[in-house]
């Protein structure tokens, strides 16, 4: 394991880079948590050791706010974890070892894959977004972050839930964004995997989702939740057995 900092516009993203045994060349896949999350999470790790297993290195970055990387919780948006990504993947781009670039995320990182994958369709031989939470505009637009609720036209200075606070800047952003427009621009394979007993984000959306991008699978993991708290080890076997193939 190697761990640095990307920067990012003045912003330190912190990252680990892991290479599968006697890894000399070969793919690489960019893995990103969610929204409170960070790159120590099981599912993240779950994740990373899978595709090690099947031959493919992994870059986890921490996104603006989120564990070891520059920036307040409160004051990340998306186009902050936009840029963020950006930056990651122009570094991905640089590593010599690199045949082919993947992108993988959970829940707000999942939503980030599918942002970033329709921005950079050309840079990745496939996407993999995790329990997607890709409503988060949506919701946002109808006055709704994750259960905190407010005027969405008359957005508050802030947003406040028990375990987190977010600045108005965050549902603005959120807002302005129209996912279909990224589905529509990625048109190589998508790998949706979700939990049917997500309660967090609904698995509805990624039946939904299947149906829209041109080229996706929807693997579900039945009677799971949002982290794949119950069944880690089949979200795993779903990412090594998709790499293997
Ligand atoms: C929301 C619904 C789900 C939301 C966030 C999530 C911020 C989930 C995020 C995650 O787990 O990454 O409305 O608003």
């Amino acid at each position: 394991m190697e761990e640095f900092y990307i920067d990012s516009d003045g912003t330190k993203l912190h990252a680990k880079l892991d290479r599968p045994e006697g890894f000399e060349r070969g793919p690489l896949c960019i893995l990103i948590h969610g929204f409170t999350g960070h790159m120590e999470e099981d599912h993240i790790i779950a994740a990373q050791k899978a595709m090690n297993d099947a031959g493919v290195a992994v870059l986890r970055a921490e996104m603006y706010g989120h564990g070891g990387s520059d920036g307040r919780f409160s004051d990340h948006t998306l186009y902050k974890w936009v840029t963020n990504a950006l930056a990651v993947v122009r570094y991905a781009k640089t590593l010599p070892f690199v045949t082919e670039l993947y992108l993988s995320g959970h829940s707000q990182g999942g939503l980030l894959t599918m942002l970033v994958g329709g921005m950079c369709a050309d840079d990745f031989a496939a996407i993999l977004p995790l329990s997607p939470a890709w409503m988060i505009p949506e919701m946002a637009r109808e006055g709704n972050v994750l259960g905190a609720m407010y005027d969405p036209k008359h957005i508050p200075e802030k947003v406040v839930s028990d375990s987190w606070e977010l600045s108005g800047d965050y549902i603005r952003v959120a807002q302005t964004i129209h996912v279909e427009d990224e589905i529509a621009r990625f048109e190589k394979p998508v790998v949706i995997i979700h939990g049917d007993a997500d309660e967090t984000v609904p698995y509805s959306y990624a039946e939904k989702t299947v149906k829209l991008y041109k080229n996706a699978q929807l693997i579900p993991i039945h009677g799971d939740d949002h982290c794949f708290t119950k069944h880690l080890d089949q979200m795993a076997d779903a990412i090594r057995n998709y790499f293997r193939q």
